[in-house]
This record gives structure tokens, sequence and C-alpha cells, in this order.
């Protein structure tokens, strides 16, 4: 159950919110009592979210913002004496392309949307959730902060940087009434996520949810026509040789299973420490015997 924010912290900003996670998060805050102010860059969609929220006898208002803009970030500010809560959600993904063809302007946008962007309206907005006295700063990250993926390092990169932004403030601002949430949502499948990544291609953007079966966790990453499988037992019989690295998915580093040679060798090397224990206990064992053997010679000798 939400609990009803107090007057000091009843404003809530939300970044990016036109689309997606953004508009998602900003319907719940609306919902749980939040007064929601809604920035993105595409106005249209801002205010009919707006005015969609009101009907529900909600309270929304929208303001047509650019993240990446320093200057309208603080103009925005000056709104404010205080916010309950900033959801930094602006960001997203262009491209997939390896390391060795990815394009430098994307890697530049996705760096300023992502890391620059979050910075500009957390650093113009700080005051205000400290002088709220009980501030929350949620930065929506993603799994692909915390791992990576081929075809995926422009973003990755990025999403690092989010993540690290996140962490580095919560130990900076300890003491200070404001928390730092990071959320590090994996694959959602939003109207636009996948599709601004690949240019509005829909069939790419589609491939990228293929045969991804939602109650599943984890698994492999899906870009450059590697759709998720769902997982099948290896038949009986030796196991096809692997490649040495493993995949790395969205979720995270999918951990390698040991082959059957590891396991071979890990069972010997088992066997051979039990050995030692074995060979350790028979010598104790010995040493006994003999010393009981002496003192009674000694105690029964004329
Ligand atoms: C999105 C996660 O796996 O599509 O933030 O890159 S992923």
């Amino acid at each position: 159950m939400a609990t009803a924010p107090s007057a000091a912290s009843r404003i809530a900003v939300v970044t990016g919110a036109s689309s997606g996670i953004g508009a998602a998060t900003a319907r719940q805050l609306a919902a749980a009592g939040y007064r929601l102010v809604l920035t993105a860059r595409r106005k249209d969609r801002i205010e009919a979210l707006a005015e969609e929220i009101n009907a529900a006898g909600h309270s929304a208002t929208a303001y047509q913002l650019d993240v990446t803009d320093r200057a309208a970030v603080d103009e925005f500010a000056t709104a404010f004496k205080t916010i309950g809560v900033l959801v930094n959600n602006a960001g997203g993904a262009l491209g997939a392309d390896p390391v060795a063809t990815g394009d430098p302007a994307d890697w530049r946008t996705m760096y300023e949307t992502n890391v620059l962007g979050t910075l500009n309206v957390t650093q113009a907005l700080l005051p205000k959730l400290v002088a709220s006295g009980d501030g929350t700063v949620v930065v929506v990250s993603s799994t692909a902060g915390h791992g990576t993926y081929e075809g995926g390092a422009g973003y990755v990169a990025a999403k690092h940087g989010t993540h690290v932004l996140a962490e580095t403030l919560r130990l900076e601002i300890v003491g200070q009434p404001v928390r730092v949430i990071e959320i590090a949502p994996g694959m959602v499948k939003t109207d636009e996520f996948a599709l601004t990544r690949f240019g509005g291609d829909e069939k790419k953007a589609t491939k990228v949810y293929e045969g991804v079966d939602g109650r599943r966790r984890g698994g492999h990453h899906h870009l450059g026509g590697h759709p998720p499988q769902p997982r099948q037992r290896r038949p009986p019989g030796p196991a096809p040789p692997r490649p040495g690295l493993q995949h790395q998915g969205p979720q995270g580093p999918v951990m390698p299973e040991p082959d059957d040679s590891e396991r071979q060798r890990l069972a010997l090397e088992k066997k051979r420490e039990r050995y030692v224990w074995y060979y350790l206990a028979y010598f104790l064992f010995g040493i006994h015997i003999v010393a009981f053997v002496m003192i009674y010679a000694v105690l029964h000798a004329k």
C-alpha cells in the first residue's frame, strides 16, 4: 500500500514522461496522490497524458523540456520551491552495432541523454528535494548499467554512467533528507524503446522481444539476430564444445555451466582431497597403535 505523500513532498517530476516506463510511472504516482509534473520533448504527448490523469481525478501538468538543454532545465527548476520526487527516466538507446562499427554520434547522444540529462535535472532539482525534508530521487538505469552484451556497448556504456551517477550521489548526500533509488529494468516491451533504437525499423524492433516469455527471468540477449530460445535440456552424451566466453544477457551476465570435462576434473580433485584425509587418518591411527604397543611392551618388560 502506498502511503499518501505529505504536503511538502507532493510534487513529483517525471522526465521522459511521454511514453513507456515514464508514462506508466507518472500514472502510478498520480494515483498514489502526487501532483505530477510531466516533462518530455514531445509536448502533445505529455499534454495528452496530463489530460488523462486529470480526467481520472488526479493532478498533472505538462512542461516541455529537453533534459540535455541545461539552460532550459535551470529555467524549469525556478518554478519550484520544493519537490518530493524526481524520476529521472529520460534516456534511451540508439543503434545496436558492434564496437567495431558503432556510430560515435549515437554514442554521444546516448551519453548526453542518459547521463548528462540525468545530471542536469538532478543538479537543478536537488536543492528543492532537500527543501521538502523528505525527497526521493529515482534514477531509471537499466540492467545494461550492470552488465554488457554484444552490440550494446554504446547504450551499456551510457547506462553504466547513469548507474554510477546514482550510486555516487547516494554516497555523497548521506545525512541529507533525500533518498536515492536506482531502478534497473531489464527488457521492457514498450511502444518505442526498441523502435527508436533501430531507427523506426519495426521488423528489427519486434524481433527483440520475439519468443520472450514474460514470466521467465534472466536469459540471453537477443540483438544481432540471436533471438532468445526456449531453454532445452541437452541430450545425454558428451557435451558439445562450448565457446570460451559466455554470452552476457541484458539481465546480467549468464554464468557458464561446467561442461563434462570440467565436471570430471572437479570430481577428480574432490577424490584426491578425500585420499589426503584418509591418509592422514590412517597415519594418526597408526601412530596410536605403535605408541600403544610400545607402552604395553615397556610396562610388561621384566
Ligand atoms: C533496456 C535493457 O536489455 O534492452 O534498458 O538493453 S536492454
